[in-house]
């Protein structure tokens, strides 16, 4: 770590630990804590993936901003507060220094946490959705910081795809301009968070973490910046099919349309009303999803261990 860094930067003693014997580490989010899901879902959730990655064989990371530093690795009484907290910042890329210089406490969306992770030296991190292009971004140009991350900062990204709240064909555009690999798991279709389809072809297949963490080892070899998105669709028996999902997603757009909810506020309003509308079965399917994603997170960060 440079001399620059060291005020900002607190690796938990177990994940240093780990990364200093090259164990394999996953870096988890915390926006999805603190404005993806409601309480107490969000913090059982969190802990039962943490879980899930030391069964798999990991060592989990969760990232937020506290007190001036970039926390890697919770505590569970941090993790309760965070759950529980009301004035939490959510934070990107173009956040992330105002928080620390003014020691607010803030979460970390999948740009915010690709950044810690890499500073950290972690090079895995498993989350739920994507931010991504959003519907109408023709007018309001609304595009997630996170595309432009995974084009800069190599971290591979495990997600259930994107959103169908998005505009998923141009997310892909966007995707593939940025010159970012799209790799759907065992699929060969881009998955749709809480539909396994999206009608739409995965820009590249692969069907085992062994290969992608390859692909993923490849692209650093030849020097290429920026991380990769691993699309691992939602387990069957978890899904929700995009026309089921279509006209609640429909409702919840317009909702957020006359509420005149804009910017960052857009995706945690969206997902709020979707669980609301859906009766709380969309959040069923998204804690699924989200460890199925560590798992596979899991077995990729080992797979870098072991020198794929
Ligand atoms: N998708 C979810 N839950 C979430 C998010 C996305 O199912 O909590 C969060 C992630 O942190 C993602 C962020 O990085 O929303 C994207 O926000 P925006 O569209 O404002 O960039
Ligand atoms: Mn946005």
């Amino acid at each position: 770590m440079t001399e620059n860094l060291k005020p900002y930067l607190s690796i938990s003693a177990e994940v240093a630990d780990a990364l200093a014997r090259n164990q394999p580490v996953v870096a988890l989010e915390s926006t999805i804590v603190t404005h993806g899901m409601p309480w107490p879902q969000n913090v059982e959730t969190a802990r039962q993936v943490e879980t899930d990655i030391r069964d798999t064989g990991g060592i989990p990371a969760t990232i937020v901003i506290l007190g001036g530093k970039i926390c890697v690795g919770l505590d569970d009484k941090t993790l309760v507060d965070l759950g529980q907290a009301e004035d939490v910042m959510k934070l990107s890329r173009a956040d992330l220094a105002f928080a620390l210089a003014m020691k607010r406490t803030g979460s970390t969306t999948v740009a915010a946490t690709m950044i810690a992770a890499q500073l950290a030296g972690i090079e895995v991190f498993a989350t739920g959705g994507i931010g991504g292009v959003h519907q109408g971004a023709e007018t309001t140009f609304d595009v997630s910081a996170d595309l432009d991350e995974l084009a800069v900062t190599p971290v591979a990204v495990i997600a259930a795809g994107a959103k169908a709240i998005l505009d998923i064909p141009k997310t892909l555009e966007y995707l593939e301009t940025r010159g970012v690999p799209v790799v759907a798991y065992q699929s060969d279709e881009f998955p749709a968070f809480w539909s396994r389809s999206s009608g739409l072809p995965a820009p590249l297949r692969l069907d085992t973490a062994r290969d992608i963490a390859a692909t993923f080892s490849t692209r650093k070899a030849l020097g290429l910046s920026g991380g990769m998105l691993v699309a691992n669709p939602v387990p069957v028996d978890a899904e929700i099919p995009a026309d089921v999902m279509a006209p609640m997603i429909a409702q919840a757009l317009a909702d957020a349309v006359e509420a005149g909810i804009t910017a960052k506020e857009v995706t945690p309003f969206v997902l709020g009303r979707i669980f609301e509308i859906s009766d709380g079965r969309s959040l069923a399917t998204n804690i699924a999803l989200v460890r199925n994603n560590a798992r596979l997170a899991t077995e990729i960060a080992i797979a870098l261990t072991e020198g794929s």
